[in-house]
């Protein structure tokens, strides 16, 4: 592929210039009336998508799976999900991505497998090719190896009765890691990443790769940390290493990757980008850990308010400290995260104006955006009103550590916290129109559809000019037609003003500015140094603002993009 200089010091790259949809695939469409998504229901929407104008569709797993953590837990890599269809379906969806020119990134979970995965298997009964596929340790049934902790809730070791051993398991008991340090299974990852590429995929998403690297022998966590053994398994010690091998085989596809690395800051992700191991971009989680809690999201004490300027610094942090170093990846949700609206905005008496806001912003700014499905018709969060409401293990494993801690007793007193962080609130059915389920399914939904969705839907969205669908289609379409927005230099303006969000994006002589009234307020902005005297009006989600914005009131959540 040719990288023609971008005017920036960036290298032009296809996945660059692109803007990703994310599916969940249980989610999002199903035909045969089983209540899950499935393949032949994303086909059907393919030119949904197609009308959106995104240019890259990233799909959850789709693989066999016995779904404990809904196909994060892989059985087999090489085969699809009965539930969603079968390998002619997915090979049909492809084809149909691709004629229409969407690319297609596939997750790639390889942290971790299901317990039930073949190498498990013989892992536990000590069958010699595969004794050092995960990682055993031997001891007494009721002394685990170490103190680390779940990042679902309670110990990561479980103790394997068949085997007379303890296994690492970061996620659930269900998702055993794979020992990384064994060469074989590096060589086997690999040429399943091959074998996928091969049939025609485009990247992956790397599902918690920074996690493959363990400290050595296993050493106890410092006791006092959010989640007990993080310094020991987040970005280790030989991490580099094997990502430099996952990014080789990429390199002979011109692949895309975006690899998912929650707790890393700026210098240590620049070591991991393209002058590093060369990764395209990454997932980072600064601004996601922003209403956790001192002790992580399921820390019932002081979490959930947002700070607007703390909220700008650690975005601010990431967009110029990656500049001339790498390339970002920017996203507000996704599908272990609440609903952008929810979260972010108002989803109540201004859903419409914030959800467009959040839209502007997502799309303007430096990096490629990651659209998460029903937010671009501002999907909201739901109300559990019981643990039988949640599938999520995650929230489930959370909750039950709480009540085993005795730090909480009973669902009214996590009844907050479940509402505010489960995983569920963007895994409820996708709103395709006001009949019945949405217009989802037929049959009965795996997961309570959200009541709203007779109000909020993608008939609705469509038929109506100004609305959050539409926003997002004029967004996107304008980030093809700006370089400015694709590669321009990003410049916070006003850093601790409490409702404004505003920046510029520079690239040679052309500067965009994008004004967010992050607030149910009405506040004056006041442009400084930037001269706004010829601004012109390429975005908005009012009627017809003024043109030069200094000195104006701004409406609630109104965000406006210009060319000064
Ligand atoms: O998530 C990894 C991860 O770090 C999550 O724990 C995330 O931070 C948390 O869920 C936020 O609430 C990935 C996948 O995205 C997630 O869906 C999987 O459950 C997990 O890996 C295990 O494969």
């Amino acid at each position: 592929m040719t990288q023609r200089d971008s005017g920036s010091g960036q290298n032009r790259r296809w996945w660059k210039e692109a803007v990703v949809y994310q599916i969940y695939p249980r989610s999002f469409n199903d035909t045969d009336g089983d209540g899950v998504g499935d393949l032949p229901g994303i086909i059907e929407k393919v030119d949904y998508l197609d009308d959106l104008g995104v240019d890259v569709v990233w799909l959850c797993p789709v693989y066999d799976s016995p779904n404990a953590d809904n196909g994060y837990d892989i059985r087999d890599y090489r085969s699809i999900m009965d539930e969603f269809g079968t390998m002619g379906d997915w090979e049909a969806l492809l084809a149909a991505l691709h004629d229409r020119d969407i690319k297609l990134i596939m997750d790639l979970v390889v942290n971790h497998t299901s317990d039930e995965h073949e190498w498990f298997r013989r892992s536990r009964e000590r069958d010699a090719e595969y004794a050092d596929y995960y990682h055993w340790v031997d001891g007494e049934p009721d002394e685990p190896p170490n103190n680390w902790e779940s990042i679902f809730g309670g110990s990561a070791w479980t103790y394997d009765e068949r085997r007379g051993e303890w296994y690492l398991h970061l996620f659930h008991e269900t998702q055993p890691d794979l020992n990384w340090r064994n060469p074989r299974v590096r060589e086997d990852v690999e040429s399943m990443m091959r074998w996928w590429l091969k049939k025609g995929i485009d990247g992956f998403r790397m599902d918690a790769i920074n996690l493959l690297s363990k400290a050595e022998g296993y050493p106890d966590g410092d006791p006092t940390a959010g989640l007990v053994g993080e310094e020991r398994f987040f970005n280790g010690p030989r991490l580099e290493e094997y990502l430099s091998g996952l990014v080789d085989v990429l390199d002979e596809y011109d692949a895309m990757t975006v690899a998912e690395m929650p707790n890393t800051d700026v210098d240590t992700a620049a070591r991991y980008l393209e002058d590093g191991a060369g990764l395209g971009m990454i997932f980072q989680s600064d601004h996601m850990d922003i209403d956790a809690g001192p002790d992580g999201i399921w820390d019932p004490t002081d979490w959930g308010d947002l700070d607007l300027p703390e909220f700008k610094r650690a975005m601010t942090r990431w967009q110029t400290g990656l500049r001339g170093r790498g390339w970002n990846s920017v996203f507000l949700g996704n599908h272990d995260q609440p609903r952008i609206v929810s979260r972010f905005g108002d989803d109540e008496a201004y859903r419409r104006e914030s959800a467009t806001l959040l839209a502007t912003f997502l799309l303007t700014l430096s990096g490629t955006p990651y659209v998460y499905q029903g937010d671009e018709i501002g999907m909201t969060n739901d109300t559990f009103e019981s643990l039988d409401e949640i599938d999520d293990v995650e929230t489930i494993g959370s909750v039950t550590d709480l009540f085993e801690r005795g730090v909480a007793d009973g669902f009214e007193d996590v009844r907050d916290l479940v509402n505010y962080w489960s995983r569920d609130h963007a895994r409820t059915p996708m709103q395709w129109s006001a009949a019945e389920n949405a217009g989802f399914t037929d049959g009965d939904p795996w997961l309570l559809v959200n009541e709203n969705y007779r109000e909020i839907n993608v008939e609705t969205e469509r038929d109506h000019e100004n609305s959050i669908w539409h926003h997002y289609r004029r967004l996107i379409d304008l980030r093809g037609e700006e370089d400015a927005l694709v590669y321009g230099e990003y410049d916070l303006l006003l850093p601790d003003h409490p409702s404004f969000y505003a920046y510029t994006r520079t690239l040679g002589d052309d500067e965009l500015l994008v004004v967010l009234n992050w607030s149910d307020g009405r506040p004056t902005f006041e442009a400084g140094t930037v001269d706004t005297a010829d601004a012109e009006v390429l975005a908005r989600n009012y009627e017809e603002p003024p043109t030069d914005p200094a000195g104006r009131e701004f409406r609630p959540y109104e965000a406006v993009v210009y060319r000064l």
